[in-house]
Protein backbone atom coordinates (compact mmCIF):
# COMPACT_ATOMS: atom_id res chain seq x y z
CA UNK A 1 0.00 0.00 0.00
CA UNK A 2 1.15 3.57 -0.59
CA UNK A 3 2.22 6.06 1.78
CA UNK A 4 -0.27 9.17 1.61
CA UNK A 5 -0.76 12.32 2.94
CA UNK A 6 -4.51 13.97 3.84
CA UNK A 7 -5.53 16.95 5.55
CA UNK A 8 -7.24 16.54 8.85
CA UNK A 9 -9.24 19.60 10.49
CA UNK A 10 -10.49 19.59 14.09
CA UNK A 11 -13.67 21.66 13.35
CA UNK A 12 -14.68 24.11 16.20
CA UNK A 13 -16.92 22.05 17.80
CA UNK A 14 -14.17 19.55 18.48
CA UNK A 15 -11.48 22.49 19.59
CA UNK A 16 -14.10 23.99 21.91
CA UNK A 17 -14.82 20.44 23.56
CA UNK A 18 -11.06 20.47 24.52
CA UNK A 19 -10.52 17.34 22.47
CA UNK A 20 -7.48 17.92 20.13
CA UNK A 21 -5.40 15.20 22.32
CA UNK A 22 -8.25 12.85 21.94
CA UNK A 23 -8.84 12.84 18.63
CA UNK A 24 -4.89 12.91 17.78
CA UNK A 25 -4.25 9.78 19.28
CA UNK A 26 -6.89 8.05 17.40
CA UNK A 27 -4.99 9.21 14.57
CA UNK A 28 -1.85 7.53 16.34
CA UNK A 29 -3.02 4.52 17.08
CA UNK A 30 -4.15 3.86 13.54
CA UNK A 31 -0.63 4.41 12.44
CA UNK A 32 -1.11 7.87 11.09
CA UNK A 33 1.57 10.53 11.61
CA UNK A 34 0.66 14.19 12.39
CA UNK A 35 3.68 15.79 10.02
CA UNK A 36 2.85 19.60 10.39
CA UNK A 37 0.09 20.91 12.34
CA UNK A 38 -1.59 24.69 12.95
CA UNK A 39 -4.32 26.39 14.38
CA UNK A 40 -6.49 28.89 12.58
CA UNK A 41 -9.59 30.57 12.96
CA UNK A 42 -10.94 30.83 9.10
CA UNK A 43 -11.88 34.10 8.08
CA UNK A 44 -15.09 34.13 5.32
CA UNK A 45 -13.38 34.28 2.58
CA UNK A 46 -10.85 31.49 3.90
CA UNK A 47 -13.81 29.25 4.71
CA UNK A 48 -15.43 29.58 1.66
CA UNK A 49 -12.54 28.76 -0.84
CA UNK A 50 -11.88 25.89 1.39
CA UNK A 51 -15.67 24.31 0.31
CA UNK A 52 -15.86 26.36 -3.00
CA UNK A 53 -17.22 22.73 -4.09
CA UNK A 54 -20.44 23.01 -1.71
CA UNK A 55 -21.13 26.72 -3.05
CA UNK A 56 -24.38 25.59 -4.68
CA UNK A 57 -25.38 23.13 -1.81
CA UNK A 58 -28.38 24.60 0.87
CA UNK A 59 -26.30 23.66 3.38
CA UNK A 60 -23.35 26.20 2.03
CA UNK A 61 -24.10 29.10 3.99
CA UNK A 62 -24.53 27.54 7.51
CA UNK A 63 -21.48 25.60 6.89
CA UNK A 64 -19.10 28.41 6.51
CA UNK A 65 -21.03 30.09 9.56
CA UNK A 66 -19.88 27.49 11.54
CA UNK A 67 -16.35 26.87 10.18
CA UNK A 68 -15.80 30.49 10.92
CA UNK A 69 -17.05 30.09 14.44
CA UNK A 70 -14.05 29.91 16.06
CA UNK A 71 -10.44 28.19 16.22
CA UNK A 72 -10.02 24.96 14.03
CA UNK A 73 -7.21 22.61 14.15
CA UNK A 74 -5.64 21.30 10.66
CA UNK A 75 -2.92 19.08 10.34
CA UNK A 76 -1.44 16.76 7.52
CA UNK A 77 -1.23 13.02 8.38
CA UNK A 78 0.91 10.97 6.93
CA UNK A 79 1.12 7.02 6.12
CA UNK A 80 -0.25 3.70 4.37
CA UNK A 81 -3.92 4.77 2.82
CA UNK A 82 -4.07 7.99 4.64
CA UNK A 83 -6.65 9.61 2.82
CA UNK A 84 -9.33 6.46 3.38
CA UNK A 85 -7.89 5.45 6.64
CA UNK A 86 -8.72 8.89 7.89
CA UNK A 87 -12.21 9.06 6.61
CA UNK A 88 -12.79 5.97 8.53
CA UNK A 89 -11.68 7.03 11.59
CA UNK A 90 -14.08 9.70 11.34
CA UNK A 91 -17.22 8.09 10.40
CA UNK A 92 -19.91 8.82 8.25
CA UNK A 93 -20.86 12.66 7.38
CA UNK A 94 -24.26 12.30 9.61
CA UNK A 95 -22.93 11.36 13.44
CA UNK A 96 -26.41 9.60 13.80
CA UNK A 97 -25.35 7.11 11.06
CA UNK A 98 -21.45 7.05 12.23
CA UNK A 99 -19.99 3.50 13.69
CA UNK A 100 -19.57 2.98 17.02
CA UNK A 101 -16.24 4.07 17.95
CA UNK A 102 -15.23 6.48 15.18
CA UNK A 103 -14.45 10.35 15.60
CA UNK A 104 -18.05 11.47 14.53
CA UNK A 105 -20.02 8.86 17.00
CA UNK A 106 -18.02 9.93 19.98
CA UNK A 107 -17.66 13.66 19.58
CA UNK A 108 -20.41 15.23 17.12
CA UNK A 109 -23.49 16.86 17.74
CA UNK A 110 -25.45 16.95 14.35
CA UNK A 111 -24.61 16.77 10.90
CA UNK A 112 -23.66 20.35 10.64
CA UNK A 113 -21.28 20.42 13.62
CA UNK A 114 -19.58 17.12 13.07
CA UNK A 115 -16.27 17.43 14.69
CA UNK A 116 -13.74 16.96 11.79
CA UNK A 117 -12.92 17.23 8.00
CA UNK A 118 -10.97 14.96 5.81
CA UNK A 119 -9.97 15.25 2.01
CA UNK A 120 -11.81 12.57 0.16
CA UNK A 121 -9.53 11.70 -2.08
CA UNK A 122 -6.10 11.89 -3.13
CA UNK A 123 -6.34 14.83 -5.59
CA UNK A 124 -8.31 16.84 -3.12
CA UNK A 125 -5.88 15.99 -0.35
CA UNK A 126 -3.09 17.40 -2.54
CA UNK A 127 -5.16 20.79 -2.96
CA UNK A 128 -6.35 20.75 0.58
CA UNK A 129 -2.40 20.58 1.71
CA UNK A 130 -1.32 23.20 -0.97
CA UNK A 131 -4.41 25.50 0.92
CA UNK A 132 -3.04 25.27 4.34
CA UNK A 133 0.67 24.38 3.82
CA UNK A 134 1.72 25.88 0.42
CA UNK A 135 2.92 24.55 -2.88
CA UNK A 136 3.58 21.08 -2.45
CA UNK A 137 2.89 20.88 1.34
CA UNK A 138 6.25 23.41 0.98
CA UNK A 139 5.76 24.37 5.07
CA UNK A 140 5.35 20.72 6.06
CA UNK A 141 9.44 19.97 7.99
CA UNK A 142 10.29 17.13 6.78
CA UNK A 143 10.42 13.58 9.54
CA UNK A 144 11.68 10.64 7.10
P1 LIG B 1 -16.11 17.17 5.33
O1 LIG B 1 -15.96 17.65 3.90
O2 LIG B 1 -16.38 18.28 6.30
O3 LIG B 1 -14.99 16.27 5.72
O4 LIG B 1 -17.41 16.24 5.43
P2 LIG B 1 -17.87 15.10 4.44
O5 LIG B 1 -16.87 14.93 3.33
O6 LIG B 1 -18.21 13.92 5.26
O7 LIG B 1 -19.21 15.72 3.86
P3 LIG B 1 -19.43 16.71 2.60
O8 LIG B 1 -20.47 16.10 1.74
O9 LIG B 1 -18.12 17.07 1.97
O10 LIG B 1 -20.06 17.99 3.27
C1 LIG B 1 -19.27 18.97 3.92
C2 LIG B 1 -19.92 19.37 5.22
O11 LIG B 1 -21.15 20.02 4.94
C3 LIG B 1 -22.11 19.67 5.93
N1 LIG B 1 -23.25 19.03 5.30
N2 LIG B 1 -24.46 19.28 5.64
N3 LIG B 1 -27.28 19.31 5.84
C4 LIG B 1 -26.71 18.51 4.97
O12 LIG B 1 -27.31 17.78 4.23
C5 LIG B 1 -25.26 18.52 4.89
N4 LIG B 1 -24.54 17.78 4.08
C6 LIG B 1 -23.25 18.12 4.35
C7 LIG B 1 -21.46 18.72 6.89
O13 LIG B 1 -21.07 19.43 8.04
C8 LIG B 1 -20.27 18.19 6.12
O14 LIG B 1 -19.22 17.84 6.98
MG1 LIG C 1 -16.16 16.52 2.17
Amino acid sequence: MAIERTISIIKPDAVAKNVIGQIYSRFENAGLQIIAARMVHLSQAQAEGFYAVHKERPFFKDLVSFMTSGPVMVQVLEGENAVAKNRELMGATNPKNADPGTIRADFADSIDENAVHGSDSLDNAAIEIAYFFGKDGDLCPRTR
